[in-house]
């Protein structure tokens, strides 16, 4: 968005917009050949494949997600052993001390039971997600007997359907002593608490695979694996009951450390089987997958892996995007590379499993997976678009110190269950922020209007916010404009007091904006990364789409380079709420930029590219092969608006890598009453959304 008034310029002619040639040097990504070694895939799922070799492979599941079909439908098909995520730790069990509650754990355990599916037990003796009456216990005795009488309780009531159950979990601590983390338990009854929790495991239900099950001891060198070999070498030898060892395996995007494989194999040769319990990796990457599974497939005791959860936005880590299947319950292309390395030998499956090109939605889809398919095949976005609109969705939302006349820019993610909306409010006195959280797009009109300028991101002029989950560092960005490019940072995104004071990501305007700009100005900052750099596109309502560059180590500082990524010499052609997105599955970058047509409305066009400093080529980037624009977008509630303008894509994660599902896109836009006139800060703009119709999944 820009600051002024523009009516007249939105009266200017466009004419010769449509034989604009912008920027363009074909540059889309091109087909590779199908790897002559692409591997054979046995079975199609990840449970047959697994039980080809006597394995299991599970998920974490949650009771309370059952009732959705992708979900389940995904479950059931995928895989053949269950882990309650919450549904069998004590705060769920035994909230009160000697009251049991079973039915959320007894629903996953009848339902996976039912269809032939093992279940694991998660967890008996825990410091967390413990009870506060359990914590507050101040005597051993007592602690003991509690202790003794949850695990016999809750094992008797799953005696003979449980393989496996984590015992004890994460009793050793972080860092470099190898030593018990300090807990309740620990305190009151020593180091022996965990002898004594298995032992009376044991007599509950001798049939269970007794398990300690930890975080952090996948690296054979840690002094936290150490610690735990040495609890287990004591155990077998002293003739302590301990049939199995987790490792949980939430790696980062490295994936597992390089001696994985070896630290299962010590610990087996303890006499021990090992499993991997709650796998999950940042960005989920191919070859981190692989070599995971792997690691377990080529240790014999490794019995079996569960990953944590089923989708993205299923998973605790769902910012970083760390499972197999997407939000809309796609697979992806981690879900071929762990399925063939299930499957698989080494070297053949280390090539392929690395490169994103073998594997592909489409190909994953089919019933076959012996077949491999070009990324750009997959997932690809048509050329051409058709929508339909919601009503207004979201209207300002005045309080007796915000007089608003338009809710504008918004920018949008998906997080812990929430649509999270941050968008300009805008009114003749100036711009700033404002933020809203809904369940669902029903629910946004009721929204609370959250003013960010009463956090410390301030008042004075702030406006058209892109929010994003850095995973890197863990924490939220809400990027805008100020005059220069700004952001806040906050590791809560539904705490609105929770955003830092602004800072900029330039000393000062970049030289090549400074001689380009003209009378426009400078706006909609946007950033997007890759698995190395970071990119700053900013507009100039000159026709220019600008480009700076840092690395991904380096975020938030560091932008240089400032080039221009586009230009076009009708101004209206390219003129401004650029919007840069990955295509998931694909090789595929796709930018959107508003641009104001013959008719004076509101629209936009599209460009991909096969990487973010790439030539953008054409997709839908005419008036009458728009994006979107009024002419391909249906309004069966009322056409509320004439103007399709400065929104955004709903992403299918929440992370700095902004990727997308071609899917059935949906954009959040801003709209107005096509009668409505006057000072543009007044326009009484309005949030509604586009889901395309002309989808081909
Ligand atoms: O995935 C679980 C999440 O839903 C809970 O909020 C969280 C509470 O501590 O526990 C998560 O699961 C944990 C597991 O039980 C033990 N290892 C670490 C997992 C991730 O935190």
């Amino acid at each position: 968005m820009n600051l002024l008034n523009r009516l007249s310029r939105r009266r200017a002619s466009a004419l010769g917009l449509l034989a604009a040639a912008v920027m363009v040097v074909p540059g889309t990504a091109t087909a590779a050949p199908e790897s002559p070694d692409s591997p054979e895939v046995k079975a199609s799922t990840l449970g047959a494949q697994a039980a080809q070799t006597g394995r299991y492979f599970g998920t974490a599941v949650a009771a309370g997600k059952l009732g959705d079909g992708t979900y389940s439908t995904i479950l059931d098909r995928e895989f053949n052993s269950v882990t309650p995520e919450n549904e069998m730790k004590w705060d769920a069990t035994e909230r009160t001390r000697g009251s049991f509650t079973f039915g959320p754990a007894d629903q996953i355990v009848n339902r996976a039971t039912a269809r032939g599916q093992r279940v694991r037990g998660h967890t008996l003796v825990w410091h967390s997600q413990l009870p506060g009456w359990v914590g507050g216990i101040t005597d051993a005795n007592t602690l003991r007997g509690v202790m003794n009488n949850h695990i016999t309780t809750v094992m008797n009531h799953y005696k003979g359907r449980i393989h496996s159950w984590d015992v004890v979990n994460e009793a050793f601590a972080d860092g470099t002593g190898g030593q018990h983390r300090p807990s309740v338990f620990q305190n009151l009854l020593g180091d022996g608490f965990i002898e004594q929790a298995f032992r009376t495991a044991r007599s509950a239900d001798p049939a269970a695979k007794l398990c300690y099950n930890d975080y952090n001891i996948e690296n054979w060198t840690a002094a936290k694996t150490q610690g735990v070999y040495r609890m287990v070498r004591d155990f077998k030898a002293r003739g302590v009951p301990i049939d199995c060892v987790g490792f949980q395996a939430h790696f980062g995007t490295g994936g597992p450390p390089a001696n994985f494989q070896t630290t299962l194999a010590n610990f087996a040769a303890l006499g021990v089987d090992v499993q991997i319990t709650e796998l999950d990796i940042a960005q989920a990457p191919t070859a981190a997958y692989a070599n995971t599974v792997r690691a377990c497939m080529n240790v014999s005791r490794c019995t079996g892996i569960t990953v944590w959860g089923i989708r993205d936005s299923d998973s605790w880590r769902a910012g970083e995007n760390p499972l197999l299947f997407d939000r809309s319950g796609n697979k992806k292309p981690a879900f071929q590379s762990a399925l063939t390395a299930l499957g698989g030998t080494a070297a053949t499956r280390t090539a392929s499993a690395s490169s994103p090109r073998t594997a592909s939605t489409a190909a994953t889809r089919s019933a076959s997976a012996t077949t491999t398919r070009n990324a750009n095949d997959a997932a690809a976005l048509p050329g051409s678009y058709s929508w339909s609109s919601s009503g207004v969705l979201m209207s300002p939302k005045s309080d007796s110190t915000h007089n608003i006349a338009g809710l504008k820019d918004p920018s949008v993610v998906y997080h812990n269950g929430r649509w999270h909306v941050f968008a300009s409010v805008a009114s003749a006195s100036g711009y700033n922020l404002v933020y809203l959280n809904f369940t669902d797009w029903s629910q946004a009109s009721s929204a609370t209007h959250h003013y960010l300028d009463r956090s410390a991101i301030g008042t004075g002029y702030r406006a058209a916010p892109q929010v994003f989950y850095f995973a890197p560092q863990r924490t939220w960005y809400l990027v805008y404009q100020t005059g220069n490019a700004s952001y806040s940072t906050n590791t809560d995104i539904s705490n609105p007091n929770g955003w830092s004071a602004p800072r900029h990501f330039y000393s000062s305007m970049p030289d090549i904006i400074r001689q380009n700009i003209g009378s426009g100005y400078w706006v909609d900052m946007w950033v997007i990364c890759d698995s190395a750099n970071c990119y700053l596109f900013s507009s100039d309502d000159n026709g220019h789409l600008y480009r700076s560059q840092t690395t991904l180590g380096q975020f938030p500082n560091g932008f240089t380079n400032t080039v221009i990524a586009a230009q076009d010499p009708n101004k209206y052609a390219l003129f401004e709420a650029s919007n840069v997105y990955k295509v998931q599955d694909t090789n595929q970058y796709l930018l959107l930029v508003e641009a104001i047509g013959s008719d004076g409305r509101r629209y936009f066009r599209s460009w991909t590219a096969g990487s973010l400093a790439g030539s953008w080529s054409p997709l839908a980037a005419s008036e009458s092969n728009p994006f979107a624009r009024a002419n391909n977008v249906a309004f069966p509630s009322g056409t509320w608006t004439r103007d399709i303008s400065h929104g955004e894509l709903v992403r299918a994660g929440n992370d700095q890598t902004l990727t997308v599902n071609s899917c059935r896109l949906q954009y959040l836009y801003q709209g107005k009453d096509p009668n409505a006139g006057g000072d543009y800060n007044s326009l009484p703009w309005r949030l509604g959304l586009l889901t395309q119709t002309n989808s081909a999944c």
